[in-house]
């Protein structure tokens, strides 16, 4: 069972992230549209707890976070590179700024009372309420940027992405690597999820420019599929993860076997529980049984989660 079925809902902006880098790598993949707030039972059946989006599932894998779904689509189909040789760990660490850096100013200044507003649009009054409520709990304990220091923080780095494209089409060379894809998606959701807030971009023209060169990569090839017949795969499914480094490195002093959580770091630190089978230098398994999908393997990046041993 190598089918890639991506969880996800339009407006997500890295799911946007994922589904353009399936169309770069011009893949095949199935498309589960999951709630925007909790409850999320049919996700919850899958990642055990994790409540984020997208999540990506290939029979009874579960793959947490964008960045360790990029990993494991360029062990799909390792051409085209979001990793060029030449510029790794750069990508990397542009990719990380973007998804949290450049991600929470761009959302802050997105979401402000007019993009609020404008996305809430054709939807009831109770609709914005409780999608404002499901935020405001998962950014508990979060500093979040007031929307003036947000707007001038945006501006700023818009003028560094239209720098890094100075002379060459993406921002680390003449083709898009995974920076690219991480720096696009908070600026899509303003372009075209609150167009009321668009104009922002319109001071750097070159930005716009490569946003569309960045859309004209596409989804690849998408087939409509249901929460229900995910989880029959993943019941059905005997396991067999695309990721197969067995190396273990214990930061944690907390061996293999042992029965642990996961959670975010930040935004969203709903725990998954289950038996630690993997802890790589860069991504941790584990294992748990679920009543209706059966045995699931979880994968979640180290970066941005903690793992946590569970006292008997
Ligand atoms: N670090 C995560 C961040 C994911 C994230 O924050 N996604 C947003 C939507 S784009 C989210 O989960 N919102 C709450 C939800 O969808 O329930 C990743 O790279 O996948």
């Amino acid at each position: 069972m190598t089918d890639i079925i991506l969880h996800h809902y339009p407006t997500s902006p890295f799911s946007e992230k994922i589904r353009l880098v399936l169309g770069y790598k011009q893949l095949a993949w199935k498309s589960v549209i999951i709630p925007a707030i909790l409850p999320k039972p049919d996700v919850l059946a899958l990642t055990g707890g994790y409540r984020k989006t997208p999540f990506m599932q290939i029979g009874s894998d579960v793959y947490c976070d964008s960045a360790l779904i990029c990993d494991v689509l360029e062990h799909l189909q390792p051409t085209p590179t979001l990793y060029p040789d030449a510029a790794k760990g750069l990508a990397r660490i542009v990719a990380q700024w973007a998804d949290s850096t450049l991600f929470w100013a761009a959302m802050a200044y997105n979401l402000q009372r007019q993009g609020l507003a404008a996305m809430f649009e054709d939807a009831p009054t109770e609709a914005a309420k409780a999608f404002g409520a499901d935020r405001a709990a998962m950014a508990v304990g979060m500093t979040r940027l007031r929307p003036a220091d947000a707007s001038a923080a945006y501006k700023s780095y818009l003028r560094r992405i239209a720098n890094l494209l100075e002379g060459q089409d993406f921002l680390l060379g003449s083709a898009p690597c995974v920076a690219d894809f991480a720096a696009y998606h908070p600026l899509w959701f303003s372009r075209v999820r609150v167009p009321v807030m668009a104009g922002i971009l319109d001071a750097t023209p070159a930005v716009l420019v490569w946003m569309d060169r960045m859309a004209a990569l596409g989804h690849g090839s998408m087939e409509k599929f249901s929460a229900t017949d995910a989880i029959a795969v993943c019941a059905a499914s005997m396991g067999a993860t695309t990721l197969n480094d067995t190396y273990f490195q214990d930061d944690h002093g907390i061996p293999l076997g042992s029965r642990v959580t996961v959670a975010a770091e930040s935004f969203g630190a709903e725990t998954t529980q289950g038996e630690l089978i993997a802890a790589t230098r860069s991504y941790f398994t584990l294992r748990r049984v679920d009543e209706r999908a059966g045995v699931v393997q979880v994968h979640f990046p180290r970066i941005g989660y903690v793992l946590k041993k569970v006292e008997a």
